[in-house]
This record gives structure tokens, C-alpha cells and sequence, in this order.
């Protein structure tokens, strides 16, 4: 083909800044001219010519996702790049990319997702850098797109006409070749080689095992079909809204109590399966529920460390767990009855990355539906509920009986989220900065009857690197074991919206059944009352309780 590559004059944008993972927008934001070129652009030159060798780019399929695929092969080829692996149609799920960077020794990958946010025309989209290990980029290299964004005056781009990447077939541009692959049979190989799949598989055909996966019309669909239905055997319709369609059906692909619904109301039927589970928009989180028992991801991150020898990829042990701040502490309790080390790092699964390749966790997980191994860099979805199916099988428990275990052996972290959204960014920075103002002078004081321990902001000095990062969230200590974590998201595209985790710790089995909202809902009040949240905000209540 006879291409030409094209510089192209451009300016800056502002706000080209990362943010938990990457760079999240409005799709209008996205589609204006050079907006996205520019973000690419930064992110090509961080990288030396001499290591632009091969590329994974693949998304969740939400809408704008086929045109980002096009404009990123256009400028791969401009900017040098030998070759770039993307999914068929440019659908790829966060882990599959991961897994895909991995495999075939990429330099790393972009990433095409605004993760659990509604899609359309009128909603978001977004893009990362995950580096060689598969891994989001950690803070040095965001840092560097960013200050690139900042300054940069021309891209290089391509005059080729679109690529036909609807097959799994590889294509010689010359001097690029664009291979493009089926990553939901590379991912399913790869579930294949971590799990026992025949023992599943019989698990399925005992009727011991059953499942409803719902996959919220999101890009896990394809993999959750091949996964459970096509592989395992489970009953034919089994996966739910499994067509990944590029406005998710109008809806929300968060798999939480509230967006969930439609698996919540299948999973409290009597004739509900023995597992319910969904993921989001690009298949790196997961819900867990059993029959009308919803499993809190921390809860579930928990099991899976307690239970671990019952899945094969950890038969040999774990060599470390490790969980985001604001994700509860069942999993220390579970790390300190098997005697393993446990690392608390701040939000954002880029900060796992250093622990994993350093061999020192080989599980961790977040509050945020996040739960994944050592066998990928980002969280995953499937491979969750591949564990926990894994686990009833071995146990022959139900997730509910799992859960109880866990209380039984651990003690109970009641654990909630109040997410406080649509918040003015200036008010929502304000009440942070005076709740930080605060803290010197909290500690031995007493707020409706609980007395506060300590009070800091979370900064994290990573063991691998020593790089340190600061301003990780607020956190109140209470002397009877209780705690308050404060923070602002980091994954919004528009408003602010400021998240309260609250955690009480129940250390007498017997005392374990109560409702988790309910047995959090006095450490709401105190969250209310300490960050003053009704006179800075003008919020009586949070939008959003999970
Ligand atoms: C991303 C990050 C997670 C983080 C979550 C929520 O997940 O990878 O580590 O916990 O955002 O972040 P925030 O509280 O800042 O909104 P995802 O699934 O959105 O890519």
C-alpha cells in the first residue's frame, strides 16, 4: 500500500490529565478535531522510536470505539510501529488486552474504555496507556503523557484508508502489519490453563454448579458465552444481555445492587442458580451474589484469598495478597490467619502492577467490584467467578455458607459506600481541604459517642519503586476498630463526586447478620457530620449506596 504519513499542526487541550485510569470524557469531548490525536500522540512519544515495536489496541466497543481504533492504526503506522495486535471489530475486554500485551511480548497497549459509564453519543468514553507488564501505566509515566499534552504542536498520522479489521487475519501495510486476533479465543485458552475445566465442567453437568452472568450488553458477553455456555456447559441462556451493543442497551454496566438490578431481582427467586455474577462495560469488574445473598467485593475478595488452595492457579500458595485503602480489612484478618503478607496501596489497579511483577502479591482486589491474579495486570471480571465457582465446587457451599465461613473464621467487616455525586468540583474540593485541616486536632476527641483514634490523609510509598504518592484519601480512625475513608473519584467526566467508605468491624460470630447499610448507617451520620457535608454541599444524603 502506498500510505503517506501526514504532520498535522495541532495545539494543546487542557484537562488531557489521567485520572484514576486514564483519560475519561464526554464523547463530544472526544470527537473534537485532534482531541484524541493529541492524547495519542503524548502517549507515542513517551515511548523511544527504537521501542516502538508492537501494540495492542482493543476496547470495550462503546460507541466512538471503531473510529478511535481506525485514527490509533493510522497513527501506530506513522509513528513507526511494527506491528499492532487488535481484537476482531477492535472489541477487547480490559483483562483480555492485558493478557494480549502479554502474550505477545507487546510494549504495551491503549486501551479503548470508560469502564463502567454509560455509552452513546451523549455519554463517555475513554482511553489508557498499559505498559509492557500489562499493566495501567503507574504515575511516571501518566505524569509524562500528561506534560506532553501540555505542550505538544503536531502528530504524525497516516493517510491510509480504514483497515478491515472484521476477521481474525493479519495485514502488511509495508511497514507495519496490523494482526488481528480473536481474544475471546486467546482469553478463553488462557481461563483454560488457570482453572480445571473439566472438574467445572462436571460441576455443570452434576447440576452442583449453575450460574446467571449478566453482561449488561457489555464486551464480556462474547467471552462469558464461550466461557460458561460453550466450554463449562452451563444451561444455554445462562449469560444475560450477552450482546455487547455500542450503547450498552441505554443502560449502566455497573455491576452494583443498584445497576444490576435485573440479576438481583433473577438471583432472590427460589429458582434462582447457584451463582449470580455480573461485570461492567469492559469486563474487568464483578458482581457476586448468591441465592438473595449479595457478596461485598471486599467480602469476596476475602473468600477467594481464605479459599485460594481450592483454585489451581494458586494450588502452590499465594505469595502476598494486597487491597486498595478504602477496600475493607477482612482481607488482613484472612492474610494474618495464613500468616501472608498484605499490602494496602491507594486506589487505581496501576498500583498493583510494581507488587505483582515483583512476585510479592499474587491476588489483590478493591471495594470497587475489582478482584484479579497474578496471571494479568488489570482486574478480571470472569476469572472472579471462575474462582468462585472453583471454590463451591471444591467446598460444596453455597456462597452464602462461604460467606459465613469467612464471619465464622475472620470476624465481619459491615462495609458500605455513600457515593455523593453531581457535587460542584470547587465544593467537593473545599470540603476536602477542610476536612484535611481538621485532622490535626481530631484524634482523642468524640463524635456521637465514637472516639476518634487517629486521623491522616493516606500517602503511599510503593516497596518496589520507592516512588510516593500523596493525597491517597482521608482517613479516620475510631478506638473501637471502626473506620471512615474519604475521597474524591477519580473517574467522573463531568461533576465531582465525593465517596464516604465506611467500615465497622464485628469481631463476634455470633453478631454477624445484620444488615451491612443498616449496621453502617450511625458512621454515615458521623462521615456527614465530620466533613460537614450538608453545609458544603448542600447534600442530605448520598446519591448512591453500595
Ligand atoms: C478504576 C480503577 C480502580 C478504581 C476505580 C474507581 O476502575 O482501575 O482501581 O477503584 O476506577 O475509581 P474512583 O473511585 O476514582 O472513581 P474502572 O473499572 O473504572 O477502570
Amino acid at each position: 500500500m502506498d500510505n503517506q504519513i501526514v504532520t498535522i499542526q495541532t495545539q494543546p487541550f487542557e484537562g488531557q490529565k489521567p485520572g484514576t485510569s486514564g483519560l475519561r470524557k464526554k464523547v463530544k469531548v472526544f470527537q473534537q478535531p485532534h482531541y484524541l490525536e493529541n492524547f495519542v500522540q503524548s502517549v507515542m512519544n513517551t515511548i523511544s522510536v527504537e521501542d516502538r515495536t508492537t501494540l495492542v489496541v482493543g476496547g470495550d466497543g462503546r460507541f466512538h470505539n471503531d473510529i478511535a481504533v481506525q485514527t490509533i492504526l493510522k497513527m501506530a503506522l506513522a509513528n513507526g510501529f511494527k506491528k499492532v495486535i487488535v481484537g476482531i471489530n477492535g472489541l477487547v475486554s480490559t483483562p483480555a488486552a492485558s493478557h494480549l500485551i502479554r502474550k505477545y511480548n507487546a510494549i504495551g497497549g491503549l486501551v479503548l474504555s470508560a469502564s463502567h459509564n454509560p455509552a452513546g453519543p451523549n455519554e463517555d468514553f475513554g482511553i489508557k496507556f498499559n505498559n509492557a507488564s500489562g499493566s495501567p501505566a503507574p504515575e511516571g509515566v501518566t505524569n509524562a503523557i500528561f506534560e506532553n499534552t501540555q505542550a505538544i504542536n503536531e502528530y504524525l498520522i497516516s493517510d491510509m484508508d480504514a483497515v478491515d479489521i472484521s476477521d481474525a487475519q493479519e495485514i502488511d501495510l509495508n511497514d507495519m502489519v496490523v494482526q488481528v486476533v480473536d481474544s475471546v479465543a486467546d482469553y478463553t485458552e488462557l481461563m483454560q490453563s488457570l482453572f480445571d475445566f473439566d472438574a467445572l465442567k462436571q460441576g455443570f453437568a452434576s447440576g452442583q454448579l449453575s450460574i446467571c452472568f449478566d453482561a449488561m450488553h457489555a464486551v464480556t458477553g462474547p467471552y462469558a458465552k464461550s466461557i460458561f455456555e460453550a466450554t463449562l456447559g452451563a444451561a444455554e441462556g445462562s449469560v444475560i444481555n450477552a450482546a455487547p451493543l455500542t450503547d450498552f442497551g441505554g443502560g449502566h454496566p455497573d455491576p452494583n445492587l443498584v445497576h444490576a438490578k435485573e440479576l438481583i431481582d433473577i438471583m432472590s427467586q427460589d429458582s434462582a442458580p447457584a451463582l449470580g455474577a455480573a461485570s461492567d462495560g469492559d469486563g474487568d469488574r464483578n458482581l457476586i451474589t448468591g441465592k438473595g445473598c449479595f457478596v461485598s467485593p471486599s467480602d469476596s475478595l476475602a473468600v477467594i484469598a481464605l479459599n485460594h488452595r481450592a483454585i489451581p492457579q494458586f494450588k502452590n500458595g499465594l505469595a502476598g495478597v494486597a487491597r486498595s485503602m478504602p477496600t475493607s480489612t477482612a482481607l488482613d484478618r484472612v492474610a494474618q490467619t495464613l500468616s501472608l503478607d498484605c499490602y494496602e496501596t491507594p486506589t487505581g489497579w496501576k498500583f498493583f502492577g510494581n507488587l505483582l511483577d515483583a512476585g510479592k502479591v499474587a491476588l489483590c482486589g478493591e471495594e470497587s467490584f475489582g478482584t484479579s491474579g497474578d496471571h494479568v495486570r488489570e482486574k478480571d471480571g470472569i476469572w472472579a467467578v471462575l474462582c468462585w465457582l472453583s471454590i463451591m465446587l471444591e467446598s460444596n457451599k453455597s456462597p452464602e455458607s462461604l460467606l459465613r465461613d469467612l464471619w465464622q473464621q475472620t470476624g465481619r467487616s459491615y462495609y458500605c459506600r455513600h457515593d455523593y455525586e453531581g457535587v460542584e468540583g470547587d465544593k467537593a474540593n473545599q470540603l476536602l481541604a477542610e476536612l484535611t485541616d481538621s485532622l490535626p486536632t481530631l484524634a482523642g476527641t468524640e463524635v456521637s459517642g465514637l472516639m476518634v483514634k487517629a486521623a491522616d490523609v493516606f500517602s503511599y510509598s510503593d516497596p518496589v519503586d520507592d516512588s510516593v504518592s500523596n493525597n491517597q484519601g482521608v482517613r479516620v480512625f475510631f478506638e473501637n476498630g471502626s473506620r471512615v475513608v474519604f475521597r474524591l473519584s477519580g473517574t467522573g467526566t463531568d461533576s465531582a463526586t465525593i465517596r464516604v467508605y465506611l467500615e465497622r468491624v464485628e469481631n463476634d460470630p455470633q453478631q454477624c447478620d445484620e444488615d451491612a447499610q443498616e449496621a453502617t448507617k450511625a458512621l454515615g451520620e458521623i462521615a456527614k457530620q465530620l466533613s460537614k457535608m450538608e453545609a458544603l454541599t448542600g447534600m442530605t444524603a448520598p446519591t448512591v449506596i453500595t
